[in-house]
């Protein structure tokens, strides 16, 4: 057991950014470690961001958004990262500048800041893969956040994530079309298994998720918007073909989901160079190449049903920031 040094657990905050897979996760290999049984290419969302802080206390506690409550799977990391080092009681405080549970990736953010936060509080003194790790074992996509950037999980890495392109690189731009603020009714763990359990589509989704995430991979490293539109498109209606293919089927759509879908597929019908992506929820995300960012959000404003719209760009990785900060 590493042990934590003496008179350290002062309230220390971070913060990270939720990411949305541009090559889907969905399903689980056994065991306890929480690994995706496919792999996975993410960006990092700058517009969005998760704040945490921990300190040591005089027992647990968990605030999300103010609110006092109990999680399991934050209970259920911490009883893990006990079991490897010397933590003592923790309060932990986590806000989200964004609707949480509504397919905007709340607990991939809050797990990659929690992690961050813990471990400079208490100086394990991990390295960013051993965070990826950690926060993977909490929520899997977790461990793309601590990466942030254009970010890959999968046998490749270890199933650490790795930064395989940075904003700077290809400052693509992002718009979110909020279509809906309630949460979502099944949450992804139990999503995932329903799907392993029942899916007559499972198989083949996980025999052809390598070959996505291959040509995303090399479509980053290309600079080649056109063909990481249409694999992630190809990535992101086939999870959804396997959702609704489950028992109970997972319809995570609603009437807005599938509008602003067209709405995106009509402007790049129209020369410009955008792509959708769908997560967990109803929201619609747009990636557009740079300079088309303005175009895309008035497109998406006038969808009946939009509620609200969130431009930015591509985000950095977890990372330890002043209390002020
Ligand atoms: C992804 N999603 O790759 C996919 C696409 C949602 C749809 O990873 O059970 O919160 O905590 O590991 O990581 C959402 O699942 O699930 C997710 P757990 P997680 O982004």
């Amino acid at each position: 057991m590493r042990r934590a040094q003496p008179g350290r657990g002062a309230l220390t905050t971070a913060t990270a950014h939720p990411n949305i897979a541009l090559v889907k996760y969905w399903g689980k290999r056994p065991g306890a470690e929480n690994m995706p049984a496919t792999p996975s290419l993410s960006i990092a969302l700058d517009a969005l961001v998760t704040r945490t802080t921990v300190e040591a206390a005089a027992q647990d506690s968990l605030r999300i958004n103010g609110v006092r409550q109990q999680d399991a799977k934050v209970d259920d990391l911490v009883r893990k990262m006990r079991a490897a080092f010397d933590i003592p009681p923790l309060a932990i405080t986590t806000c989200n500048d964004f609707p949480t549970g509504a397919g905007l990736a709340s607990s991939a953010s809050g797990f990659a800041a929690l992690v961050t936060a813990a471990d400079a509080a208490f100086d394990f003194g991990m390295d960013a893969a051993e965070r990826s790790v950690w926060a993977r074992r909490g929520s899997a996509s977790a461990a793309r956040s601590i990466a942030g950037g254009f970010a890959t999980l999968g046998a490749d890495t270890a199933w650490a994530a790795a930064r395989l392109a940075n904003a700077d690189d290809w400052p693509l731009e992002v718009v979110v079309a909020i279509v809906s603020n309630e949460a979502k009714a099944v949450g992804s763990t139990v999503g995932m298994e329903w799907t392993r359990q029942t899916s007559p589509f499972y198989d083949g989704w996980r025999r052809s998720a390598p070959a996505d995430y291959d040509a995303g991979r090399r479509a980053v490293l290309d600079r080649d918007f056109a063909t990481l539109a249409e694999v992630s498109e190809r990535s992101c209606l086939k999870m959804h073909g396997l959702m609704l293919s489950t028992t109970p089927p997972l319809v995570y759509w609603n009437e807005t989901t599938l509008a602003a879908i067209h709405a995106v597929r009509s402007l790049r019908d129209d020369g410009v160079p955008v792509f959708f992506t769908v997560d967990a929820g109803p929201q619609v995300k747009a990636v557009c190449a740079p300079g088309h960012g303005a175009a895309v959000a008035g497109k998406l404003a006038s969808v009946p049903g939009v509620r609200r719209i969130v431009r930015g760009g591509i985000g950095a990785g977890a990372r330890v920031v002043q209390d002020d900060g």
